[in-house]
């Protein structure tokens, strides 16, 4: 065989063995934001089957950019645990106790690798358009690729099949949003419906994010910030603890219906 041969046989086989492998999962996550980065490594520590779908090219969400493209963002001492399981480094800020800055490019990319290195499936490039939604419990999530979406392309999708579904698709909401709207579903939020994100004021953005990490439907959880979008939450900009304590929330609560 030729070096060309046998260069693109090893890329097809092993995505293959990949995908087919994630095509039955105990947690299938959506968006792979640093919430949702928390949960998979968590998660898959804790033993279970767990992949992200991520629709852009790079995971890490909002991580990248810190805030307004200066690429340091701030963590409060309650998330620096989490930072610490990933290795990812962190100064504190002598004139703000309590308060860390980090290098966004290292949490971004820290927080990928180290869900990876626990065991997590990460799929790029892959976008959610739709829930598998089957007796009354959201079952899995039905895939295409994100150049077929961003095209307009008229090709059908593929189907993820998964004891947990997890929206960690940030401010939109995605996939709850999703769920209300085609399966019509009532989710266990006072109206039944998303409340919707409020506007900026941080303690209280940080404090509700974790606080509205949860099940909102049987099979269907939230963490990040579609939590907060979901329970009508304050939005808090650059400042990460909540998202890395919401991804490890939400991550024992998942473990804890599968039983571990
Ligand atoms: O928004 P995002 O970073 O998620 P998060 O964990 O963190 C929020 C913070 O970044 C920031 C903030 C904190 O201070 O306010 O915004 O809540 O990442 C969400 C990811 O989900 C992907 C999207 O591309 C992004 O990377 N995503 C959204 N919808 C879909 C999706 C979809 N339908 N299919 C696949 N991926």
């Amino acid at each position: 065989m030729s070096s060309e041969n046998l260069i693109s046989s090893a890329i097809v086989r092993k995505f293959a063995d990949k995908l087919l492998d994630g095509l039955k999962l105990d947690v299938a996550i959506v968006g792979g934001g640093p919430s949702a980065l928390v949960a998979a490594r968590d998660l898959a520590v804790k033993g279970l089957k767990v992949a992200i779908f991520e629709r852009k090219l790079a995971p890490g969400g909002g991580t990248w950019g810190g805030g307004m493209l200066f690429n340091e963002v701030v963590v409060q001492d309650a998330a620096l645990p989490v930072l610490d399981d990933f290795g990812i480094r962190h100064e504190s800020i002598t004139d703000a106790p309590g308060y860390h800055t980090l290098d966004s490019v290292e949490m971004a990319s820290g927080l990928i690798f180290g869900a990876l290195q626990a065991g997590a499936k990460i799929f790029n490039s892959v976008s959610v358009e739709d829930i598998v939604f089957k007796a009354g419990k959201v079952n899995g999530l039905v895939i295409n690729w994100t150049p077929v979406e961003r095209l307009g392309m008229h090709v059908d999708p593929l189907t993820v099949i998964a004891e947990c579904v997890l929206d960690g698709t940030g401010h939109p909401s995605e996939i709850i949003r999703l769920a209300t709207d085609k399966a019509k579903i009532k989710l266990d939020t006072p109206t039944g419906n998303i409340l919707g994100e409020k506007p900026m004021w941080v303690d209280n953005g940080e404090a509700s994010t974790v606080e509205n990490t949860r099940e909102y439907f049987p099979g269907l959880f939230a963490c990040g910030m579609s939590a907060n979008n979901v329970m009508g939450g304050y939005r808090m900009g650059p400042v990460f603890g909540g998202m890395l304590l919401s991804g490890r929330k939400i991550a024992g609560i998942i473990a804890g219906r599968c039983g571990k």
